[in-house]
């Protein structure tokens, strides 16, 4: 309890940040987009990462309040991003409890309104397969309506859920992103490298985008493209960074 009135003091005073991870077509050689992920800047513990605040928050409103901020700094990011390179998509992880909303799509409507310069298509939602859990349905309409809107979604840590299948069947998915428990293993653990490739495939068959996370070293790229699978993210890429680092890091890239 006490620890969720911190984290909303945080919020409400300025101290959450978004950091960048960018996205690599790694046969193109371009930087195709970013992750945006959420770090709480501390005044006295520094750099927390969300894995250390938001589970004392997902099973409250507050989660709400955190993700509509977090969505319209992605947004506003972009704004500033888009004379750079209009083809990026950034992508904003939603949690279960806001996506599940059923103001959701009225609420995500109105705050692209605030921001009439940013194509919705720039922007991505990443939802994990569990997302779907308690209703499926609803889900899929929620997912249907952001579409009209332009928006795509990513289905995160695919494979890792119970009913990755039954997702893949009945969520409009656009990308899937491989989970990157399977991809650091992959070179030295055939059973990792042959659930990689299925998911590769699966993509391949649904026509979706897929993307590979974890992905820390060439030989991962080397063997990810090999399997059919260009896009990667991953610390041998890049580390997740501050906004103000992205266009620097960027042109050194390129
Ligand atoms: O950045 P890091 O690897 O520490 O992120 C840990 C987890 O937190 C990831 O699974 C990521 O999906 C999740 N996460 C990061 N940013 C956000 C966010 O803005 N909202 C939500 N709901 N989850 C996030
Ligand atoms: O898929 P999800 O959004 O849950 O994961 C994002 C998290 O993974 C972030 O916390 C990010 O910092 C972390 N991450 C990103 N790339 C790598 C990587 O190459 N290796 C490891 N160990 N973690 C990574
Ligand atoms: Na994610």
């Amino acid at each position: 309890h006490n620890r969720r009135t911190e984290v909303r003091a945080a919020l409400r005073g300025g101290e959450m940040r978004l950091y960048y991870q960018p996205k690599l077509n790694m046969r193109r050689g371009r930087i195709v987009g970013m992750e945006a992920l959420l770090r709480w800047q501390h005044p006295e513990r520094g750099v927390v990462g969300p894995m250390d605040f938001l589970p004392f928050v997902e099973h409250t409103d507050l989660i709400v309040d955190i993700g509509e901020w977090v969505l319209r700094e992605a947004l506003r990011q972009l704004q500033s991003w888009r004379g750079f390179d209009p083809d990026w998509v950034v992508s904003v992880n939603i949690a279960a409890r806001h996506f599940q909303r059923n103001d959701f799509v009225e609420r995500l409507t109105a705050i692209l309104a605030e921001f009439p310069d940013v194509p919705p298509y720039m922007l991505e939602l990443e939802i994990l397969e569990s997302s779907a859990l308690s209703d499926v349905g609803h889900v899929r309409a929620i997912m249907l309506a952001c579409q009209a809107l332009g928006i795509s979604f990513a289905l995160d840590d695919f494979g890792t859920g119970y009913s990755s299948m039954s997702y893949l069947k009945r969520l409009p998915a656009d990308v899937l992103k491989v989970d990157q428990s399977f991809v650091r293993n992959m070179l030295v653990d055939r059973d990792d490298r042959h659930l990689v490739s299925a998911v590769i495939g699966l993509a391949r068959a649904f026509e979706l985008g897929v993307i590979a996370e974890g992905v820390e070293t060439v030989a991962h790229g080397a063997l990810l493209m090999r399997l059919g699978c260009d896009l990667a993210q991953g610390f041998g890429i890049a580390r997740p960074m501050p906004s103000a680092e992205v266009l620097p890091w960027v042109s050194a890239f390129d």
